[in-house]
């Protein structure tokens, strides 16, 4: 968006807390987008080639009417009835077609994805990011997401008529009920606000022996730098161990690199408990992988957008983990979007499809708790469903 970042806080407080929306919005940094924010004082070009149904300039008050009273603008200092009015102006008109479109079908009728969906469809509501992530390992209902999602099942079935007009799904026959789901939502790390919140800081950490308490590894891989370290510090619950030395090597900029292993751990909400580790991203000490991913049960490969050949990244860990993500689900983060916004997401899930693999992607600053949180939710919906498959 090219705002400042304060702004782009500030919108998304008042997009989550605001009861006066008519549609589900949320605020991305990256695009497509149905509503692209611009700096007024951004080049004119900027405005001029849109990736959004609709620019609008951000413009210091009282600019906007000078400068032209007919365009549609949002005036700094930003002011919350004044951006809910916007949203609703512009509010995404195709959601009512699509639903009734895909009602058409029945919410038992079970479909999978082919490829990640695009994220014009994932940003239309806060849930579609894990309803993927079950589209992602197994074919799934209208009826079976409304359980594992605990939500509404017209709003599955209007998901899963978006996937299928953008040609991301593909049906089977078999139609079964949902059992009552096991682990979702109840096994979801505590984010920082709202239902979704990381387990406050307790050092004493894990739960009691014998409680029935499951323990899952997961395992946060990606090239030097990317942000490993940072990302299980964000949201262990302990002190996280790092096995970090000083830099020697100039070709990425930072202080110290992870010569052993990161490991962190968080509790999630039903008690059951995650130990987070993560590689060293070295080339050297590739050797540490197959160790480090030995009985994991998810996989986070981290991108970052800003390094030279971040597809070329990608590749190569697939590549590295192949044997791994045979048998355990993966979903792959990309930080640095806002500031590199190519390749984009929709990029990532074309190049994941052209290798026939389906895999979450998120845009992750791994700074933000609650950016990491997302990630490894997805890990943790598609680790459910493949318990539910597995089950008798
Ligand atoms: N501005 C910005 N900084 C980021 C972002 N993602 C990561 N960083 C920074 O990049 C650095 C990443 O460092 P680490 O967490 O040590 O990276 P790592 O992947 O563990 O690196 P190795 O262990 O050497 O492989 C940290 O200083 C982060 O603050 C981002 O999206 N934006
Ligand atoms: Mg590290």
């Amino acid at each position: 968006m090219g705002l400042p970042q304060v702004e782009v806080e500030l919108l998304r407080i008042i997009v989550r807390l605001s009861s006066n929306l008519r549609s589900l919005w949320t605020v991305s940094e990256s695009q497509p987008c149905d509503l692209l924010l611009v700096d007024g004082d951004a080049p004119a070009a900027e405005r001029q080639t849109p990736s959004a149904r609709f620019v609008v300039p951000m413009v210091a008050r009282g600019e906007a009417v000078a400068a032209a009273p007919a365009r549609r603008t949002l005036a700094r200092p930003i002011y919350a009835e004044e951006l809910v009015a916007l949203l609703n102006q512009v509010a995404p008109s195709g959601a009512s077609g699509d639903a009734a479109r895909a009602m058409v079908r029945s919410i038992r009728a079970r479909a999978s994805l082919i490829r990640w969906p695009s994220q014009v469809t994932l940003q239309r509501h806060p849930i579609y990011v894990r309803l993927a992530a079950a589209l992602s390992k197994s074919a799934q209902s209208a009826e079976s997401l409304s359980v594992l999602g605990r939500i509404d099942v017209q709003e599955c079935s209007t998901f899963l008529g978006l996937l299928e007009e953008e040609g991301a799904l593909t049906w089977s026959e078999e139609a079964r009920a949902p059992r009552p789901s096991g682990l979702a939502p109840a096994a979801r790390p505590r984010s920082t606000s709202g239902a979704c919140s990381l387990a406050s800081a307790d050092a004493s950490g894990w739960p009691e022996q014998g409680t029935g308490m499951r323990d899952f590894k997961l395992v946060f891989t990606g090239p030097m730098g990317v942000g490993k370290t940072t990302a299980i510090a964000a949201i262990s619950e302990t002190a996280p161990i790092a096995t970090e030395v000083a830099n020697a090597d100039t070709s990425v900029a930072k202080a110290t690199t992870t010569v052993g292993l990161d490991f962190g751990q968080v509790t999630l909400d039903n008690g059951d408990r995650l130990r987070l580790y993560g590689t060293p991203g070295q080339s050297r000490f590739d050797f540490m992988w197959k160790i480090l991913v030995r009985d994991a049960l998810g996989l986070a490969i981290l991108l970052d957008n800003s390094r030279p050949d971040p597809m070329a990244d990608l590749a190569q860990y697939l590549d590295g983990f192949a044997g791994a993500l045979e048998r355990m689900p993966c979903a792959v983060g990309v930080s640095r979007l806002p500031s590199h916004p190519t390749p984009t997401l929709d990029d990532y899930a074309q190049a994941l499809a052209a290798r026939g693999l389906v895999l979450p992607l998120l845009a992750v600053d791994p700074r933000r708790k609650d950016d990491v949180v997302a990630l490894i939710e997805t890990l943790l919906m598609q680790i459910e469903v493949l318990d539910e498959e597995a089950a008798p």
